[in-house]
């Protein structure tokens, strides 16, 4: 006999092969969901974060998070401009959505309360917001229950508020916190999203004052960002190096929510 006669396969009957194949793909399939079900088993037995500034999530979880806004901060340049539309684009009917924080009659001795670095703080009325430059934008706000709408806004620029008071260096720092003024509800913003050039600490909707169920006296209108960080009803402001509580992070959101 030639020794290459015994290296040649056997000619396989059609059985024979189907049955080949069906063990080839029952042991490939095992072997695929013997990785799903350990990845799975990975994510689930993983450490929880520490609870407080985001919900408790599994840190892989959240490590994913923050690497994919990481990579988009740095594609996406942080000057760039959201769409605006015309004023008169504005919505007559402007949404009402969420009164956390703002369910009780607003104080009339509201002032913005600012909290410096070096504990001094600062308290600024309605007036003294008002005597600055004012800006207003039309732009289609976003919430992440689904919905949208075009919606026109006015108040002064956060980056010109900082100037005015000479806030520079705390605009340094990475976040602003940003409260009720019965902190029920609150939010950190990352510093670039604060200082962006839409961003306004409002005061007007349609020209007129904002009705209290769209945050009077002063609110958070940061187009960057979905609806969630547009905090009604500003009580107080505070920078920081560490992320600021966030109502909604907390919760178990995405910290940053940008749009
Ligand atoms: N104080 C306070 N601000 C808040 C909320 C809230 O519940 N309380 N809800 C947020 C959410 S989820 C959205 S979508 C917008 C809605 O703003 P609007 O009521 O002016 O449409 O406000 C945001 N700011
Ligand atoms: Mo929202």
């Amino acid at each position: 006999m030639k020794i290459k006669h015994l290296f040649r396969r056997k000619t396989l009957t059609v059985e024979q092969r189907i049955k080949r194949r069906n063990i080839i793909s029952f042991a490939g399939f095992a072997v695929l969901y013997a990785g799903i079900y350990g990845s799975w088993r990975w994510l689930y037995n993983a450490p929880e974060e520490v609870a407080g500034i985001t919900g408790g999530a599994r840190k892989p979880l959240r490590a994913a998070l923050n690497k994919t806004e990481l990579a988009f901060r740095k594609v996406f340049d942080p000057k760039h401009l959201v769409k605006t539309y015309p004023a008169s684009m504005g919505a007559k009917e402007v949404r009402q959505n969420g009164d956390i924080g703002i369910d009780t009659a607003p104080g009339p001795d509201w002032e913005l309360l600012v909290t410096k670095q070096s504990g001094q703080e600062l308290h600024i009325s309605l007036n003294d917001l008002k005597a600055l430059p004012k800006t207003d934008i039309t732009f289609d706000f976003k919430c992440i229950e689904g919905w949208e709408q075009i919606s026109h806004w006015a108040g002064v620029k956060f980056s010109d508020f900082i100037m005015h008071y000479h806030l520079e260096d705390h605009a340094k720092m990475q976040y602003v916190g940003l409260s009720t003024p019965d902190e029920n509800y609150y939010v950190g913003i990352d510093m670039p999203s604060a200082m962006h050039p839409q961003t306004l600490l409002c005061y007007e909707m349609n020209g007129q004052p904002l009705p209290v169920e769209n945050g009077y006296p002063l609110r958070l209108i940061i187009p960057v960002k979905y609806g969630v960080k547009h905090l009604k009803r500003i009580g107080s402001m505070v920078f920081s190096n560490e992320r600021p509580p966030d109502y909604w992070a907390e919760q178990g959101y995405d910290y940053y929510t940008g749009l």
